[in-house]
């Protein structure tokens, strides 16, 4: 039951694809039942820092070398989602607090998001901000790939068109694979919409050239 928790940390919002959402609740569940298992009857032949989900627990900075990440990426980029004192906010590896993100149209680019802070923030990106949320959502626009790592293990999603993707604190390991066409190059904006966060500064540029 120790990894239990993890498969529950990591929540995804879905307004499109449910199908996915519905993959991807399936792959969490068997990732939560291996890892549950997998420290069973072995556990005296597996060290601790190999189980499944071990590595999810290990802190690392904003930016750190990370074992586990999408294959085939030709740039990357880290987002930090935090807060501090009753600012929120999204920060790159400089620590810079809504910095304007960069993307290269045309290249496939990962997107390291993690949450640093002591909340759950989300993440969306879009434009035309109307009634708390934007009317141009770029990833339902363009599918992209979810990647989830615990450990040595992993959730794919492959084709993923939603909304958002809600992160509890504590959570480092999710990254998003995306290849943006030209025709979508311009202004966007990341933001957090849970309740107050956006208002309380939670949102960033994000420029696809
Ligand atoms: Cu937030």
């Amino acid at each position: 039951m120790r990894f239990g928790k993890i498969a529950l940390v990591v929540g995804v919002a879905v307004r499109k694809a449910r199908a996915t959402l519905l993959m991807f609740a399936v792959a969490g569940a068997v990732l939560a039942v291996a890892a549950a298992c997998g420290g069973g009857d072995e556990k005296a032949s597996t060290p601790a820092s190999t189980q499944p989900g071990a590595a999810a627990l290990v802190s690392h900075k904003p930016g750190a070398a990370h074992a586990s990440q999408p294959k085939r990426l030709e740039a990357v980029i880290e987002i930090d989602l935090n807060e501090e004192g009753k600012q929120q906010y999204f920060a790159n590896p400089q620590g810079e607090k809504n910095p304007t993100f960069r993307l290269q149209a045309g290249k496939t680019v990962g997107i390291h998001i993690h949450n640093e802070g002591g909340l759950t923030h989300e993440l969306a990106i879009g434009r035309k901000i109307q009634a708390g949320e934007y009317q141009e959502v770029l990833t339902e626009l363009v599918p992209s790939d979810l990647f989830f790592y615990y450990g040595d293990v992993k959730a794919e999603v492959e084709g993923a068109e939603f909304g958002e993707i809600e992160v509890d604190k504590g959570v480092r390991d999710v990254w998003m694979r995306i290849n943006i066409p030209a025709e979508l190059k311009g202004q966007w904006e990341i933001g957090c919409f849970i309740e107050g966060h956006y208002e309380a500064g939670m949102h960033a540029s994000l420029t696809v050239e």
